[in-house]
């Protein structure tokens, strides 16, 4: 049977193969990825629909593939032996991929410049954003090595290249091949640790890499400042333990990350900045008028970020429901590409764990983001939960943190019953 593109969703009914995971003869399971695509928006991962062995790959590296197009044929049956699957991953949040990186055809020219070439002539990967800078900046983006899954270039790989022209321009540093991004190189020589003791090793997957270059990329790039705040959650707590029982009839568990999440749509639109992101091509904050809240969770395979929209326009019961069905489809990562865009603030709430204060990282292209830690009782009786906002001090000011973080604590303490009646 052939494997087709499915309809990847909306506004995505082509794109461009950046990776192939399997080779003829490999045993495929149901639901491992066999290719990765590329378009304007995201990189898909495309699954098979059965288990088998690979009898042939009908697509390479830069081909244009669309709907319905057969991309891999197997012979169903197999017992799915080979690697594990990448899994989605996306552009505008943090994902995934796990298993190995593709690599795109490409190679250095004479000389020792890097040139990246496609059978198919299709330009080098990369998101629209950094085409654009190419673009504006005069620069050929096939002589950017792309250090993402893939061979994408990412902002940094431009970064860098620049850099390297610039060197290049002031020093004569001699012509060689730019430097691939520092985080693709590896930090320092291995050490044989075996020297001093046992060990075991285990293969760091595609999505911790994934998760280490997005926390690079917004640590590195984004000048980080963290607001704290003891929130008196008593009154909220009291009315969780009140209606408990009825959304539990209705099937649902109301926790406290689900009045967070009413509370944070309050202060997001007092606080418009909040939810924003930078264009740092055009130089504009783009605010958002739709309340898209990406919930951190945390799967067995490492931290994945699916969005609930349109938080503002749904109750208390409605938010429990759709977030226990998210939160569930990502830890079975089921989770689909578009669920894991276009967010808008962020939030990751430790607290049915345990810690206290935590800084969390900004979750790129978003400008900040909400860490919350368990709250605990003190001695007078009273019910204090630890938040921290962390935000992006190019666009947001330390009094508009403090404003921001005092709006949502009111939220909170002052929440109102008739929000949580069903
Ligand atoms: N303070 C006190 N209690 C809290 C709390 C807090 N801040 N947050 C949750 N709780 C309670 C819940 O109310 C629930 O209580 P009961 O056991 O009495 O019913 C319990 O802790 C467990 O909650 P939960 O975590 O299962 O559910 P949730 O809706 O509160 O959270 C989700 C959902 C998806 C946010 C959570 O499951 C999760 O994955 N958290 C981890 C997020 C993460 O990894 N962040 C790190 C990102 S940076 O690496």
């Amino acid at each position: 049977m052939d494997i087709k593109i499915p309809n990847l969703g909306e506004g995505a009914d082509s794109g461009t193969v950046v990776s192939i995971y399997v080779k003829e003869g490999d045993s495929v399971k149901k639901d491992q990825t066999l290719v990765e695509l590329e378009n304007e928006k995201a990189v898909a991962p495309i699954p098979s629909t059965a288990a088998g062995v690979v009898t042939k790959i009908l697509v390479k590296v830069g081909d244009k593939v669309s709907v319905g197009q057969s991309i891999v044929s197997i012979s169903e049956g197999g017992n799915g032996t080979s690697a594990p699957p990448p899994a989605a991953k996306q552009q505008d949040g943090p994902v995934l991929p796990q298993g190995q990186a593709g690599a795109p055809q490409s190679a250095p020219a004479s000389g020792g410049v890097y040139q990246y070439s496609s059978p198919s002539g299709s330009p080098p990967p990369a998101s629209p954003s950094v085409r654009k800078l190419a673009q504006d900046l005069g620069i050929d983006l096939s002589r950017v090595r792309g250090t993402e899954s893939g061979g994408r270039i990412s902002l940094a790989d431009l970064r860098n290249f620049v850099q390297y022209l610039q060197n290049l321009a002031l020093h004569g540093a001699p012509a060689q091949a730019a430097p691939a991004a520092t985080a693709a190189k590896p930090a320092s020589e291995s050490i044989d640790f075996s020297k001093w003791g046992p060990v075991h090793k285990k293969a760091v997957t595609s999505l911790r890499q994934k998760i280490a270059q997005k926390m690079t990329e917004s640590w590195t790039t984004i000048p980080h400042v963290t607001q704290f705040e003891d929130v008196d959650i008593t009154s909220l707590m009291e009315l969780r333990k009140k209606y408990a029982a009825a959304y539990e009839k209705n099937g649902v568990k109301l926790t406290v990350t689900h009045f967070i999440l009413k509370a944070l749509v309050i202060a997001l639109k007092k606080h418009p900045g909040f939810n924003a992101s930078l264009d740092e091509n055009t130089n504009e904050v783009v605010y958002k008028d739709y309340y898209h809240l990406g919930v951190a969770v945390d799967t067995e395979q490492g931290l994945i970020v699916p969005v609930l929209k349109d938080v503002d326009k749904k109750n208390l019961a409605q938010i429990a429901k759709e977030l226990d069905e998210l939160a569930e489809k990502t830890r079975a990562r089921k989770v689909s590409v578009d669920d894991l865009k276009g967010g808008t603030f962020t939030v990751s709430n430790l607290g049915g764990i345990g810690g206290s204060y935590f800084t969390p990282i900004i979750n790129k292209p978003e400008v900040a983001i909400l860490g919350v830690s368990k709250g605990k009782k003190t001695a007078d009786g009273k019910l204090i939960m630890p938040i921290g906002v962390s935000y992006d001090h190019r666009v947001i000011d330390g009094a508009d943190g403090a404003r921001f973080i005092r709006t949502l604590a009111e939220a909170l303490e002052t929440f109102p019953e008739k929000e949580v009646k069903i």
